[in-house]
Formats: structure tokens, C-alpha cells, sequence
């Protein structure tokens, strides 16, 4: 496995490989668990190379304490990797990505931008848009793989690659979750004890809205959902939300051919969990 932290020296990489060589890649901010493992693994198995980059993006935050307490275990991350059989990790620095400009460009994607995250997150998909875009260009893959574990930044990226006509394909993964149902993320490690053990819920009343809305339309789904939150002292809902799985906007009635998802946010104390269900 080769680590690199320069752009020059991952580029030189690349392009001395054999021509024909499919290159498979995943990007991510570290603190690696078995969900950014799973997307590794299917890249492996439909590329020739897999590059991964672990990069705290400082753009995509809107809050610095965020940034700041980002995990960081780059030690661990390196033996994970080595152990998924990855070929190459480029952990460049923000000197390195930003110089000393440490700003994001600005998108528009479709208006997918302005719903759920987009709400709560100021800022953030033009951060995630900026450095994902920079990191195609420097990698250059065949193929970029993201988790549904985040939807809307996984069809922010389709819209993004499809309007700048950039030449990959981006492949969406399944949510990797625990075994109580929990969705796998970094900030799980930061949750107390009592937060980890009711976190589960989450995923719980989201399988349950799925039944719910074969039955109920999206309002009784969704009012249904804040009862059962309000109920549950520990964990503080932000947004449930039933919307289509394209546009990402708000269903406003039950169409058969359209298809919907349930998106959620909620806080365990101040670590913020998102999941989402596929209705
Ligand atoms: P990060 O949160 O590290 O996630 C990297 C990739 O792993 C994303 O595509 C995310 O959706 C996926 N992922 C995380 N948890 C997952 C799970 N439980 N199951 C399946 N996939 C999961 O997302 C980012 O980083 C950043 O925004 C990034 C795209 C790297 C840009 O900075």
C-alpha cells in the first residue's frame, strides 16, 4: 500500500500506470469503520487499483468546534486499509488542497442543495462539492464510490458530475450498521453510553415509518414519527422528513411511480446521527 501527501507525487502515481488500468475511489475524512470498509471492498472488487483519500475537508463544516473535534486516528486507518487491500491513500494536508485560501467554491445543484442538510448545514454542500470535485481531479477514477449512509451528498455528486460532464461513474453503497441497526458513522464513538444505547432507536422508528406509510399518508407518517421522539427523552429529533428519492423534495402525494425515502436527523446530546430508509 503507498500513502501519499502531495498532490504531485499521487499524480505521478497514477498516470505511471499501465494504460487500461481501472482506478477505483474513495474519499473520506478518516476514522475509518466497517461503512467506509464496505465501499473499499466493492471498489476492490470492480477496479484494478483503489485509491482512498482521508481528508477533514475544513470547508464542508459549519461549525469550527465540529472540525475541531473531528476524530483523527490516522494510525488506525492506515492498518484497516492495509488489511481491505488498498492500494493507495493520499492524505494530503489543507495547505496542500486549499493553499492558503481555505474557501469554497459555489454550486448549484439542481436545488438538491437547499433541502434537509442544506437547511441545517450552512454551507456545507458547497464545501463537499469543492473538495470532491478537486479530488477528481486529482485522482482521476474510472468509478467513485459513496454511501446512501448520506443521500443527499450522494445525489449532490451525480448532479455535479453530470453538469461538469466529469468522466466517471459514481456508484452509490448500502448503509453498513451495526448489529442493534445502528448506522455505522465516525461520531458513534463520541456518543455516552446512555446516547449509544437508545441510539438505535433511530433506525427502529425509521423501519417502522416504512410500515407505517404502506398504510398512512406522509403527514400521519411523519406526525407519528415526532410523537414517538417526543417520547424519548434522550434523543432530539431535528427533521424526519418524506421525500423523493431524486429530487429530494418533500412528497406531497403518494405517487406509484415515484420512488420515496425517509431521511432523519436527530441529536444524542451534541452528537448529531443522520439515517435515512428507503420507502
Ligand atoms: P465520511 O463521513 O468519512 O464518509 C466517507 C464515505 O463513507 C461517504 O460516502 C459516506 O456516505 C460513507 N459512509 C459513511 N458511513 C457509512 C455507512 N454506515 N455505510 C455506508 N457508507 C458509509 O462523507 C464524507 O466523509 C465527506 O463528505 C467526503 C465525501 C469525504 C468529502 O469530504
Amino acid at each position: 500500500m503507498l500513502v501519499f501527501a502531495k498532490i504531485k507525487s499521487v499524480q505521478q502515481k497514477i498516470k505511471s500506470l499501465k494504460k487500461g488500468t481501472t482506478i477505483g475511489f474513495v474519499p473520506t475524512m478518516g476514522a475509518l469503520h466497517k461503512g467506509h470498509l464496505s465501499l473499499i471492498e466493492q471498489a476492490k472488487k470492480e477496479n484494478d487499483v483503489v485509491v482512498v483519500s482521508i481528508f477533514v475537508n475544513p470547508t464542508q463544516f459549519d461549525k469550527k468546534e465540529d472540525l475541531i473535534n473531528y476524530p483523527k486516528t490516522i494510525d488506525t486507518d492506515l492498518s484497516l486499509l492495509k488489511s481491505v487491500f488498498c492500494d493507495i491513500v493520499f492524505t494530503p494536508t489543507a495547505e496542500e488542497i486549499y493553499s492558503n485560501n481555505i474557501q469554497s467554491q459555489s454550486f448549484s445543484f439542481d436545488g438538491l442543495e437547499h433541502q434537509m442538510e442544506g437547511k441545517f448545514r450552512d454551507g456545507h454542500f458547497n464545501g463537499v462539492g469543492t473538495i470532491v470535485k478537486r479530488l477528481f481531479e486529482i485522482v482521476t477514477p474510472h468509478k467513485s464510490y459513496f454511501g446512501e449512509k448520506d443521500f443527499q451528498q450522494l445525489q449532490i455528486i451525480r448532479t455535479m458530475v453530470k453538469k461538469h460532464q466529469m468522466p466517471l461513474k459514481v456508484i452509490g453503497c448500502d448503509i453498513y450498521r451495526e448489529d442493534d441497526g445502528l448506522a455505522m458513522s465516525s461520531r458513534n464513538a463520541r456518543l455516552t453510553k446512555e446516547h449509544r444505547k437508545i441510539a438505535p432507536f433511530i433506525y427502529k422508528t425509521l423501519k417502522q415509518a416504512k410500515i407505517e406509510f404502506g398504510t398512512k399518508n406522509a403527514l400521519e407518517v411523519v406526525n407519528w414519527v415526532e410523537q414517538e421522539f417526543d417520547k424519548q427523552p434522550l434523543l432530539e429529533l431535528e427533521y424526519f422528513e418524506i421525500a423523493d428519492e431524486d429530487t429530494l423534495l418533500t412528497i406531497e402525494n403518494k405517487n406509484p411511480k415515484q420512488k420515496y425515502r425517509a431521511f432523519i436527523a436527530v441529536f444524542a446530546d451534541k452528537i448529531r446521527l443522520i439515517d435515512n430508509i428507503s420507502l
